[in-house]
């Protein structure tokens, strides 16, 4: 861990203000094998290009998740508590949640909804869009990381936590297990999760997802490069990166990379540390787990919740969980 104090040594040139990114990327690039959390995918530029991936042909997830929510929103709203206030995880601009928003106000007069993100830019237009077809949800967006849990306090009983999107295959299992853990302990008995997971299918579907014919996906990965270069006066050459993804079948994950395509120093003025690649050499900016349907009742069960129902597509290719806290 890059400690802040560590930081403050850092002399950083007078135009270049310290982004608070600063202590991930140190730690990731000096770290072998290289990675970086995939977390800072997601600045403004990252959030528009993961909503040009949600409608790629080849991005099975967003649309398969969607489909299963249109079709069983009611039924899952009526295994709701009665008047419930809405939490949610890594909302992005929140157009899935629009559609259980809808079934939501069919059997209660208005909702509070507190979307949680590290995008601002993915907030803003999530709370315009809500507000805009949706007058009788008052939105309360909370800018911030999964670290930060405490505004489910905030939320009158009974509570539904969503955390949709397959964005907890973004993390490793214990890490996902303990993020469950600690939503749970701000909830009480009663209080609802509905977890989307992404599952195990044939490998080529899956590949085809992650690296798209349009380039898109591509574009997501190296703009964390681009990202580095802006807030941390970073001179990497994007196009000196190839974009590597594959599915890696032993860890169940689809792998995000940016290999280095020749030997290569990096200065980044920021951190006053040059970066050195050898050629091929990777960092890791993602995985993307795939679940089956046992692994996912064990995670819930082990997050602390009881598994009440699972819908699927009838390709089972993802799941929506709703669990309770008994
Ligand atoms: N739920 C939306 C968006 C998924 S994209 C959907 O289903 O389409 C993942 C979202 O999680 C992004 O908007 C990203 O900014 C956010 N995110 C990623 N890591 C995060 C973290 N550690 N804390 C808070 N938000 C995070
Ligand atoms: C947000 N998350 C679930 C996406 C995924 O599929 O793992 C992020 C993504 N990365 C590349 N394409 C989409």
């Amino acid at each position: 861990m890059i400690r802040p104090e560590q930081l403050k040594r850092v002399p950083v040139p007078a135009s270049i203000p310290v982004s608070e990114i600063a202590g991930d990327v140190l730690e990731g690039l000096s770290r072998t094998p290289k990675s970086l959390p995939p977390k800072l995918l997601y600045d403004a530029e990252g959030s528009a290009l993961f909503e040009q991936i949600t409608c790629l042909p080849e991005y099975y997830p967003t649309r398969t998740e969607a489909a299963i929510l249109m079709t069983h929103a009611d039924e899952i709203c009526s295994r709701l508590g009665k008047n419930v206030s809405v939490g949610e995880l890594g909302a992005g601009t929140a157009t899935k949640t629009r559609i259980l928003l809808r079934s939501l106000l069919r059997r209660q007069f208005s909702v509070n909804y507190f979307p949680l993100d590290v995008s601002d830019a993915a907030l803003k237009l999530a709370k315009d869009e809500v507000e805009k077809e949706l007058q009788a949800v008052n939105v309360h967006p909370q800018i911030g990381d999964f670290e930060d849990l405490a505004f489910l306090e905030l939320q009158a009983r009974p509570r539904l936590v969503l955390y949709i999107g397959s964005s907890i295959g973004n993390l490793e299992h214990v890490d996902a297990i303990t993020l469950l853990q600690n939503v749970a302990q701000h909830l009480s008995s009663g209080d609802q999760l509905l977890l989307g997971v992404d599952l195990v299918k044939d490998s080529g579907v899956m590949q085809a997802a992650y690296n798209d014919s349009a380039g898109i996906t591509a574009s997501f990965n190296k703009n964390l490069l681009i990202r580095i270069n802006r807030e941390l006066g970073g001179h990497f050459e994007p196009e000196a990166f190839y974009h590597v993804s594959f599915w890696n079948e032993a860890a169940s994950r689809i792998e995000l990379h940016l290999e280095s395509a020749r030997s290569q120093s990096v200065r980044v003025d920021a951190l006053d540390t040059t970066i050195r690649f050898g050629q091929g050499e990777r960092i890791h900016t993602e995985n993307s787990y795939k679940y089956t349907l046992e692994r996912l009742g064990d995670l819930l069960q082990h997050g602390g919740f009881q598994l009440e129902h699972t819908w699927t597509d009838p390709h089972c290719w993802f799941a929506v969980s709703l669990g309770v806290i008994k």
